[in-house]
């Protein structure tokens, strides 16, 4: 069967009906790509898989939340969405609201967004408004906003976008026939993390009759200067390359703490460097081009073997949140440079070292 994205494909595990109109970008189905050039970079024993999430229609992981956020708000008869956003949701919830005909408002941290990102946004439409300040400013704003006028707000406090994203952790079962021993991922505002553990939690009951799955210690990693739940306080002034997860006071601080707890996993940090390192890995080792905030994964797991972290071999999953192309800026400044040569033979050859 034609593959009708993330609602049809886990109807029975989410919360719609015959009537919910399902408004999709055909999201979800990403690939769980055998990373063997890393693990040999890396020495380790154990398979370590990429769920490439920068390949959804929008190129992040907020678009498997979108469709149920967006499908549930038209099915409530809602005329306008809003969000706060460091850029992957108002992307998201832009192109969303355009299929499905609603109006869209983002509010997102003046100057702080990835310009990729916010040229989807204003391209599909949506009427974007940069606040004079954080991210968390921002959420709270739309809060009220949200509270007081007829708007539905489409940021993960929304529970229908916590239930979209979980598909992504019954992916992974479906692909591995089993949940990995470890799942590594960003955290910035705690979303994401709570709703793989949601998933892999709802799959192992769903299964339990037929069969006994693994549940994996969760494995979150936040920016150096934007690490409010290793701190255990919000960070008022959030500092990170990383714009995606630069925010000082998730959303879903506690179900954060929870899922590490439950899953006997870590919240911890990896520093920029870190994060670049583990960015420039991928592109060159793997062939995959992520967004900073993506590599935070990485860099987490690259952190944890060269602390002896691992002890056996294990089934290694780690989450590549949202697509390279979203921060261009960020890889010119990174990569090697371009180099200006003469229009002739003689030139290119020697620029070639031929
Ligand atoms: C690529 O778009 O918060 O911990 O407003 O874009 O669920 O917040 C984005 C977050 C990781 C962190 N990787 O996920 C937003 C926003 C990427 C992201 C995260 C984000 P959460």
């Amino acid at each position: 069967m034609v593959y009708q994205g993330v609602i049809r494909r886990y109807k029975n595990y989410l919360p719609v009906t015959e009537k919910t109109p399902i408004i999709t970008l055909l999201e979800g189905d990403t690939p769980l790509i055998e990373a063997e050039n890393l693990r040999v970079s890396l020495g380790v024993d154990s398979k370590i898989y990429l769920k490439y999430e920068g390949l959804n229609p929008t190129g992040s992981f907020k678009d498997r939340g979108m469709t149920v956020a967006v499908s549930k708000a038209v099915e409530e008869g809602a005329s306008a969405v809003i969000c706060a956003s460091t850029g992957n949701t108002s992307a998201s919830a832009a192109a969303y609201a355009a299929k499905a005909k609603l109006k869209c408002v983002v509010l997102i941290p003046e100057g702080a967004v990835a310009l990729g990102k916010l040229s989807q946004a204003l391209i599909h439409g949506a009427e974007v408004l940069a606040i004079k300040g954080n991210f968390d400013d921002a959420l709270h704003l739309a809060r009220e906003i949200s509270n007081k006028y007829p708007v539905v707000l489409v940021n993960s406090i929304n529970p229908h976008r916590i239930e979209g994203q979980k598909t992504a952790a019954f992916e992974i079962v479906d692909s591995l026939g089993d949940a990995p021993d470890y799942h590594f991922m960003p955290v910035g505002n705690a979303g994401n993390i709570t709703a793989y553990w949601k998933g892999y939690r709802e799959y192992r009951k769903i299964f339990q009759e037929k069969r006994k799955l693994k549940l994996p210690r969760m494995m979150g990693f936040q920016a150096e200067g934007a690490a409010p739940i290793v701190r255990g306080h919000p960070i008022k002034k959030p500092r990170t390359i990383a714009t995606a997860i630069r925010i000082g006071n998730p959303a879903s601080w506690k179900k954060a703490e929870e899922a590490r707890d439950e899953s006997k996993g870590v919240i911890d940090i990896v520093s920029d460097k870190e994060i670049i390192e583990a960015y420039r890995m991928l592109s060159s080792v793997e062939g995959l081009f992520v967004e900073p905030a993506s590599a935070a994964s990485v860099a987490g797991l690259v952190k944890y073997v060269r602390q002896g972290y691992f002890s056996q071999s294990s089934t290694i999953v780690c989450i590549l949140t949202g697509h390279g192309l979203k921060d261009p800026d960020r890889a010119i400044k990174v990569a090697r440079k371009v180099r200006v040569v003469k229009a002739d033979l003689k030139s290119v050859a020697n620029q070639m070292r031929l």
